[in-house]
């Protein structure tokens, strides 16, 4: 066993499953998680699931170390690293890089697909599209006049440099807090609750992600069209859309293990006042001028009961979500989604009002918000 890897010399087991491991922010092993990572995605645009799944796994039980891993002894025990996940953790170790990996991020193909997807609203197929077609750049596709948007592509270009640079948790906490005062004046009880990465602490992210509910039955219907219109009249609404609500409480959690969950919910963009001139070093000709920023804000509107349910699902990370899935599935005889956890050798829905709750039906040891960046 190797001096570096406590787990080496012990009995402790690291799971397959990324909801018996805790895994904090920090990823000490960076290094080789991030080389998994561009693979990983690289699959994903290559639609290749099963070895996008594999180097998914193979990171995530790396971000679970304690250590960094220095040796290829420390890798002794460590569950679902294969020879090909092996020989790319040697290299780097060796080389502190791999060529394999450093191939993929240089490929036309990941570079066009990396480029397309990050504008809000672009997804694989239309990524796919304009990469057949021809493109390669954000600018052509921006100023080619043939091309058929969407309404969010198009607000996705409009706005592709405020959305792209990350939102800070302090921008984040910004818009949280205002949308709560509008909310609280609605609906004096509701829930309303920061939820995605900033839950599990990160100091920036994509979005912002909102749960809101209402313990009083029904009440929590009308929140969302009346939030809305209010931040309209507040001129702070540049892009909505809302997704009225598909549950269909006769139908079974979905097998499909990254199904989207059917709560009515709205992927708006938001304006965040900024405070005051200047204070943003890295803004261009256009938001220089403007004293805002466009922030990406999600909100999600669960009924009270199935509340501890869509903020287990909407907390993430999305291994931990696709391993939660999982483990309930081949370990529980059960099946877990965003709406409910089905006992299906009991033939009963299980209750829960907080995540603890669903933790203990699926009998797992509770993981903090801050120990799911798996
Ligand atoms: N989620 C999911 N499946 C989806 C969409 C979301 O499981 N199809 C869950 C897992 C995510 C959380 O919702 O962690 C929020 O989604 P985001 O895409 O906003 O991801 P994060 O908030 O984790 O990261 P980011 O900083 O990129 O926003
Ligand atoms: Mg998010």
């Amino acid at each position: 066993a190797s001096f570096n890897n406590p787990l080496a010399s012990s009995w402790v087991q690291v799971s397959q499953y990324a909801c018996q491991r805790r895994t904090p922010l920090q990823d000490i092993n960076g290094i080789f998680t991030d080389a998994f990572e561009i693979l990983a995605e690289n699959y994903e645009f290559l639609e290749n699931k099963g070895p996008c799944r594999g180097f998914q796994r193979a990171s995530s039980v790396l971000k679970s170390l304690q250590f960094p891993i220095a040796t290829m002894n420390d890798l002794d025990g460590l569950p679902l690293l294969g020879n090909e996940m092996r020989t790319i953790i040697e290299e780097i170790l060796e080389d502190g890089k791999c060529s394999r990996v450093l191939d993929v991020m240089n490929g036309e193909r990941y570079k066009s697909f990396k480029l397309f997807t990050s504008v809000f609203g672009v997804g694989l197929k239309t990524a796919e599209k304009w990469y057949r077609m021809g493109f390669k750049t954000i600018e052509e596709i921006k100023s080619n006049p043939d091309l058929k948007l969407t309404k969010m592509q198009k607000y996705g270009f409009q706005y592709y440099e405020d959305i792209g640079s990350f939102v800070s948790k302090s921008e984040a906490l910004a818009i949280y807090e205002h949308v709560r005062e509008v909310i609280w004046k609605l609906v004096p009880d509701a829930v309303v609750t920061l939820t995605g990465g900033f839950r599990r602490g990160k100091e920036k992210g994509h979005d912002v992600d909102i749960i809101i509910t209402c313990p009083r039955e029904d009440k929590e219907k009308s929140i969302l069209h009346n939030t809305i219109s209010i931040l309209k009249n507040q001129e702070l609404l540049i892009f909505y859309d809302i997704i009225e609500s598909t549950f269909d409480n006769k139908k079974l959690p979905s097998k499909c293990v990254d199904a989207l969950d059917h709560f009515q919910k709205c992927f708006t963009i938001l304006k965040l006042q900024k405070k005051k001139e200047g204070t943003m070093e890295s803004m261009n000709s256009d938001s220089k001028i403007r004293n805002w920023k466009a922030v990406r804000v999600d909100f999600v509107i669960p009924p009270y009961k199935q509340y501890a349910y869509a903020l287990l699902g909407w907390t993430g990370s999305r291994q931990l979500e696709r391993d939660l899935r999982r483990y309930a599935n081949h370990e529980k005889n059960m099946m877990l989604d965003n709406h409910g956890l089905y006992d299906k050798s009991k033939n009963v829905f299980l209750e829960a009002y907080t995540e603890q709750d669903i933790f203990k039906h699926l009998g797992l040891e509770y993981l903090e918000p801050w120990e799911r960046n798996a």
